[in-house]
């Protein structure tokens, strides 16, 4: 045998079976940054002229901006289990009324795999969910043991530093979180560079959720701003959407949060917050070039959901439409010569394909039957497909709320399936490159006669799957049935009631 074999087998038995020396220089550092409840129209990047985000906007034209990307779950909780699993929620298992994650399945997530693969994995900010080793057990403590360096927090942290315990250290300094996060990642990417080993740094910032609390050192940005308000904002263009979006907290929103009535002053410390994690970024692309390793390390930025911010009449997220279910994901891998020319793709993509392609990236093998696909092939071609349909999944929320949706690269079909009380089952077809801000429900238009049908065949087929599938606990199950087009309400009635009691008894 060589000697560079030799030298390799010595390594390889010290470290564990990884050559971590030779694997920095072939496996790229990988950079995954989701906010929580960020609109895409809170980003100049994203086509609006009155916000700053300079870095987003620079990370934005380094790589590629994906057009149209949406939170298959759009709710903290259940996008946060199906970004780190690359499963649906139905597979999952996980969500808000319905219940944790099975350890087996944690035990499949990104972290997890990357780490048994060599890299130094980190995680800083919002977790989102608890594990369980089975459902109906008690909840097992955060996986801080799952990850090289642990920086989260449970439940919703806060935005006071000193109080989100695992981040104290950088309360002095940086008392609002949002910075203290770019403050960690600057340090973990310091101390990570000089180890050579590949590493996955994790950051979930809390902003801009709810509270509306602001970094103070940003006050005078957008002081006495007039905004422009977008196209579809306010009651009046919500009111073709079907009688079951109006019962819930969004709808609600548009007037208890304010944006009725003060618009500029409730979108000027939204925007605030979004400004903060945009210096958060800045911090963190300095550290990779100071400390040499910018053009090995790929970054991919999103949020967990969107955010209505008035548009419809609606606050908060979880619906199907546009502005809750779409969220911005900028993907940027130095290495390839696609990046640096500013590029965009309208290829549909969902946060279920973001476990697949941080596996990919990293050269792991991605786990047989995930619902998500790798994104690499879109950088490499924008126009590549990989999904022809994607579900956007609606169960949290009172019963009548709940409605699946079927989006393809042209339209959008939402099937809102509760038919109790004074309700019926209700139709919503959108055409989203002639109508992109949905405005015109063309389902009982006999010109999307052919449309419609082609889309409730594809939703047909996600209520097929989602039988198939679907985990057989936390109540997962019965949805295949409540939302198949072919039962009646009297066949589904039983299990509501029975779904409605459980949910106020389980997770609060
Ligand atoms: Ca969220």
């Amino acid at each position: 045998m060589k000697n560079k074999q030799w030298m390799s087998v010595l390594l390889g038995l010290t470290l564990g079976g990884f050559n971590f020396a030779a694997e920095a220089q072939t496996r790229p550092n990988i950079i995954f940054l989701m906010t929580d409840d960020q609109s895409i129209h809170s980003m100049g990047c994203y086509g609006n002229g009155d916000v700053q985000t300079p870095n987003l906007d620079r990370l934005a034209t380094d790589g590629m901006i994906f057009d149209r990307h949406y939170a298959t779950t759009a709710i903290c909780m259940g996008s946060r289990a199906t970004v780190m699993t690359g499963l649906l929620e139905y597979r999952s298992g996980t969500n808000f009324m319905h219940g944790h994650m099975q350890k087996s399945t944690w035990q499949k997530s990104y972290p997890v795999l990357l780490r048994q693969a060599g890299y130094r994995t980190a995680f800083a900010g919002k977790f989102g969910f608890d594990i369980q080793e089975v459902p109906g057990t008690k909840t097992l403590p955060v996986p801080s043991h799952d990850f090289d360096v642990w920086k989260g927090g449970e439940g919703q942290t806060s935005y006071s530093t000193k109080k989100n315990e695992s981040m104290k250290e950088y309360a002095d300094e940086y008392p609002h979180c949002t910075l203290s996060y770019g403050a960690f990642g600057r340090d973990f990417i310091k101390e990570s560079a000089q180890t050579g080993q590949p590493f996955c740094l994790s950051i979930s910032f809390k902003a801009p959720h709810l509270p509306r609390n602001a970094d103070n050192r940003f006050n005078k940005l957008y002081k006495d701003k007039i905004f422009t308000k977008p196209d579809n904002f306010g009651r009046e263009n919500g009111l073709h959407f079907a009688k079951q979006s109006h019962k819930t907290r969004g709808y609600n929103a548009f007037e208890d949060r304010d944006y009725d009535k003060d618009y500029n002053r409730v979108i000027a410390q939204y925007y605030r917050q979004v400004y903060g994690v945009d210096v958060a970024v800045g911090m963190i692309r300095d550290a990779l070039k100071e400390a040499g390793i910018d053009q090995n390390t790929v970054i991919l930025y999103t949020s967990d959901n969107g955010y209505f911010c008035g548009a419809h009449g609606f606050g908060l997220k979880a619906l199907p439409y546009e502005e809750a279910s779409r969220v911005p994901m900028i993907i940027y891998d130095p290495r390839h010569s696609n990046s640096g020319k500013g590029l965009r793709s309208a290829t549909l993509t969902g946060n279920v394909d973001i476990a697949p392609t941080l596996l990919d990236l990293a050269g792991c093998s991605i786990p047989e039957g995930l619902d998500g696909r790798s994104m690499l092939s879109v950088y490499e071609k924008p126009t590549a497909t990989i999904h022809e349909s994607l579900p956007l999944i609606n169960v949290w929320g009172v019963s009548a709320s709940h409605a699946l949706t079927v989006v393809t690269k042209d339209h959008k079909y939402i099937n809102w399936s509760y038919a109790g009380e004074n309700y019926e089952v209700t139709e919503e077809l959108y055409d989203l490159n002639r109508d992109s801000l949905e405005l015109v429900n063309m389902a009982q238009h006999p010109e999307a006669k052919e449309t419609l049908k082609k889309m409730q065949k594809l939703y047909d087929g996600h209520v097929a799957h989602w039988g198939q599938q679907a985990v057989d606990y936390n109540s997962y199950q019965q949805f295949g049935m409540l939302f198949d087009r072919t039962k009646t309400w009297a066949e589904k009635e039983p299990f509501v009631v029975e779904l409605d009691r459980a949910s106020h008894q389980s997770v609060k």
